[in-house]
């Protein structure tokens, strides 16, 4: 009865379909005028022998079906016998074709629709839309396309389906069990049980922003790099800073490298420079990466420590590699605490090419140098910050932006050809190597501005793909071992971490240039190309996509010619040079720091031999050195570690300006520094308004803290709003201290440890420091010494502009003493 029933239902569609098909094709039953072989334009499968006539108009999208369908037909076997044979074939062969690939050509007069999938593309509905334009690549936008606002709007499911109740489950009754058919329950607890991704091996804990590069001197004569084309041209950049070791919940101001990772979306593709904040590196050859980082991550036995490299593993396999002593030596001084993410330096790290419109190369180091200057922590400070506030160089960074001071750097090239590489006593290729700017200055070619916040952190910063192989025309890669290895690995690590081939179509990787190829399928595709060719060559789309020749990527045609072997360089093996040169460049307060922290670490450390390698390496930088850091550790001074090659240090200079932080002030501006002025009731308003204004107008940002977030309404009738807590954000969390003395504070400061260890700290930590109310008391109080200035009623705007400038400068180390008496 069934089955009789379906068969009936059947025939009726059926012939319902004929006639339905017969009048949008334009032809009636029993009309003649039906061209032949019109049966094959209507089908997929086998045909005449010759294509039918063109249809004297045609338009495959429009119009009447059966002249749209051999309109199709006609156009496509033109346009591949307008394609005999494959144009470029002849030109793969030989070194002239390699030095200058041929590019392919779009055919001219093909109709844009050939390239559609299928006629029924202009059938729009709302969500298929309307045909593309012709080589549209809807992804190369701004983030707008992905943007999304729940703002005015009701929740829906993922299906978009509106949600009546999002506070229970669906149940039998008031207090029955849940029903499994709750869908919108499970849908939204399914979603929540894959929220995360895998964390980066490396670098995972980061924070990032939009911004620009601007170019301020063109550089078109060295590079064809489309960011350095002309004066005032700007390129969109997204830059995320990181620390390494950490994992994704770990605290910003650890001991460690800081990641400084751009993406600029040029207009000839994304190009990726994934920098650090130090010149130099730990190892010289990518084969020993794996190694270096399994010693640095927290040991496996027990996961601890986290975020450190203070520990048995890490020294172990340092000592154990003399070539990472100068890099250890960076790592061990001011470098590793920076202040904020907007005062540190950033660096490409290895030697890359520049090659220009002509194919000429030179080689080239990246530096970028903060306008606010580099900056530093005291360790003490460093220390008490990631438990107060594990977020400081995340909250910094954000707060900075938001309020419109934004971080800017100083793009550099510094310059050298292959030649002048060869007279180096070192080799340009050793990653464990700078080049002192005494030997090649640098030259500013422009400016990185991050002027925008993202507005989803996972969405953005966490998906944000960065790889070395991401290379634009105009810069190539030079032969550093270590940055060939990198070529592969962030390209294979991101298929992992974010899931599949397609990465680069997550918004914040796509290119702002049009991406176009043949590459198809793959998990969380979201292009939907059209067409069936998905191959080149072909002539079924005219042979497009086609390769862009010399407009495209041509790799410098560097000649290599030698045995094919595993080994390292000769000057390779120069390990202690450039680290004597760190450590003679370095200021006093430096070298003591340096000191400090290998002693830290090294105190870590619980196995005495490895302590004692560790002092091997440093016996041959330098002997104040070696003698510090082995009597913090309780070791006589050891045999230095073996000197493989003999360099003589004068190949370098007796010291290096730009590597001490002395050298690099920036614009003496607060740029965005934190000052807490504690203020209480006994106290003249006036000043602390005054000062609090000028603060604010300088570029700081002063806030008021007190005891508790009461208001203050002072002697002279000035109401206060108190904003913050000596306990909730503790000194180590200001860059400054206004104190608006009076009789009262004074008592206050003697009876509350918590307040005298506030001001100690500040000053123990060579922050700027001044008293408002000339009240000398303060600093009895607080048992801080006399050279706290205290600013004279007629003097206040004067002594804030002077704790400005003293905001914007180095740290005052002079006030540490060892021990610390403050
Ligand atoms: Fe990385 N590095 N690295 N690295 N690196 C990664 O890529 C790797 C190296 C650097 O903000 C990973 O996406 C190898 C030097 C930064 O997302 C991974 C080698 C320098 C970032 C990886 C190096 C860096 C990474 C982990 C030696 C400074 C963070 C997750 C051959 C010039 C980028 C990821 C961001 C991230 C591998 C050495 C900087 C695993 C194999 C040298 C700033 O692919």
């Amino acid at each position: 009865m069934a089955a009789r029933k379906a068969v009936a239902r059947g025939s009726t569609l059926a012939a319902g379909r004929t006639a339905a098909a017969r009048s949008r094709s334009g032809v009636a039953a029993g009309d003649e005028s039906a061209p032949l072989a019109a049966g094959s334009a209507l089908s997929t499968v086998s045909g005449p022998a010759q294509a039918p006539e063109m249809p004297e108009s045609g338009e495959l999208l429009s119009g009447d079906v059966l002249t749209a369908l051999m309109f199709r037909q006609a156009s496509i076997d033109a346009l591949v016998r307008s394609i005999p044979q494959n144009p470029l074939k002849a030109e793969e062969y030989g070194m002239a074709a390699a030095y200058a690939p041929a590019g392919g050509t779009a055919p001219t007069d093909a109709p844009a629709s050939l390239g559609a999938s299928t006629r029924t593309e202009g059938n729009a509905s709302a969500k298929t839309g309307s045909p593309p334009e012709p080589g549209a690549d809807p992804s190369a936008q701004a983030l707008i396309l992905a943007r999304a606002d729940g703002s005015g709007q009701v929740l829906t499911t993922n299906q978009g389906v509106r949600i009546a109740d999002n506070q229970s489950s669906l149940k039998i009754g008031l207090r029955g069990p849940t029903l499994l058919e709750d869908f919108i329950l499970r849908e939204k607890i399914t979603h929540f049980d894959h929220e995360r991704i895998p964390e980066r091996v490396v670098h995972a804990r980061g924070s990032a922003a939009h911004g620009y590069f601007e170019c301020t001197a063109p550089m078109s004569k060295l590079t064809a790099a489309a960011p350095f084309a002309e004066s005032g041209k700007r390129t969109p950049v997204f830059v995320r800073f990181s620390t390494v070791a950490g994992e994704r919940g770990s605290a910003d101001t650890v001991r460690d490298v800081r990641g400084f990772a751009i993406k600029f979306y040029t207009e000839d593709g994304n190009w990726d420079l994934v920098g650090n904040n130090m010149p130099v590196f730990f190892i010289q050859d990518a084969m020993k990466f794996p190694d270096l980082v399994h010693a640095l991550k927290p040991e496996p036995n027990n996961g601890i420590p986290q975020a450190s490299s203070a520990h048995d593993t890490f020294w172990d396999f340092a000592s154990l590699m003399p070539e990472s002593t100068h890099m250890l030596m960076w790592q061990m001084s001011d470098r590793a605490i920076p202040r904020s993410y907007r005062m540190m330096q950033g660096f490409g790290v290895h030697t890359f090419r520049l090659v220009n419109a002509e194919g000429q190369s030179v080689f080239c180091k990246f530096h970028f140098n903060p306008v606010a200057g580099t900056h530093s922590l005291a360790w003490d400070e460093a220390v008490k910050i990631s438990g107060a506030d594990a977020d400081f160089h995340r909250r910094d960074l954000w707060e900075a932006i938001e309020g419109a001071a934004y971080p800017e750097w100083e793009l550099a090239f510094q310059v050298f050809t292959e030649e002048q590489a060869e007279d180096f006593a070192f080799d340009v290729l050793d990653p464990t190597k700078l080049i002192p700017e005494e030997l090649v200055p640098l030259q500013v070619v422009g400016r990185l501005v991050l002027n925008r916040n993202p507005d989803n952190f996972f969405a953005e910063t966490e998906q944000v793909a960065f790889c070395t192989a991401h290379l634009i025309p105009g810069i190539d890669f030079s032969n550093d071992p270590l940055l060939q290895g990198r070529i592969h690995s962030y390209l294979d690590t991101q298929i992992s971490r974010l899931g599949g081939a397609n990465f680069h179509e997550l918004p914040i990787n796509a290119a702002l240039a049009p991406v176009h190829n043949n590459q198809r399928d793959g998990q969380r595709r979201q292009a939907v190309h059209r067409g069936r060719v998905a191959y080149e060559p072909n002539s079924l789309a005219g042979g497009c996509p086609f390769q862009a020749g010399m407009r495209g990527f041509v790799s410098f045609p560097e000649t290599v010619a030698d045995d094919k072997v595993r080994g390292k360089p000769e000057k390779f093996a120069d390990h202690y040079s450039q680290a004597r040169l760190f450590w003679r460049s370095q200021s006093a307060a430096e070298q003591r720091h340096i000191i400090n922290a290998f002693s830290f670490e090294l105190t870590r450390v619980q196995t005495p031999a490895v302590r004692e390698r560790v002092l091997s390496l440093l016996a041959n930088v330098d002997t104040r050195l070696v003698e510090a850091v082995a009597a913090a550790v309780g070791l006589a001074v050891p045999t230095a570690a073996p000197v493989l090659v003999e360099v003589d240090d004068a190949h370098l200079p007796e010291r290096s300006a730009a590597l001490s932080l002395d050298a690099r002030p920036g614009n003496g501006e607060p740029n965005a520094r934190r000052v807490a002025i504690i203020a209480d009731a006994g106290g003249q308003g006036a000043s602390v308004v005054q000062a609090h204004a000028r603060l604010l107008a300088r570029g700081a940002v002063a806030r008021l803290v007190g005891a508790n977030l009461q208001p203050v309404v002072t002697e002279d009738g000035h109401t206060l709003p108190i904003e913050a807590t000596c306990e909730t954000l503790p000194s180590v969390l200001w860059d400054g201290v206004v104190i608006a003395g009076s009789d009262s504070l004074v008592e206050e400061i003697g009876r509350n440890v918590v307040l005298r260890t506030f001001l100690a700290e500040q000053y123990r930590h060579g922050k700027p420091m001044l008293v408002l109310n000339e009240d000398t008391g303060v600093r009895q109080a607080a048992g801080i010494p006399a050279d706290v200035p205290v600013a004279p009623a007629a003097d206040l705007l004067a002594s804030i502009d002077r704790f400005c400038a003293a905001l914007g400068s180095a740290r005052d180390w002079s006030r540490e003493t060892d021990p610390p008496s403050v």
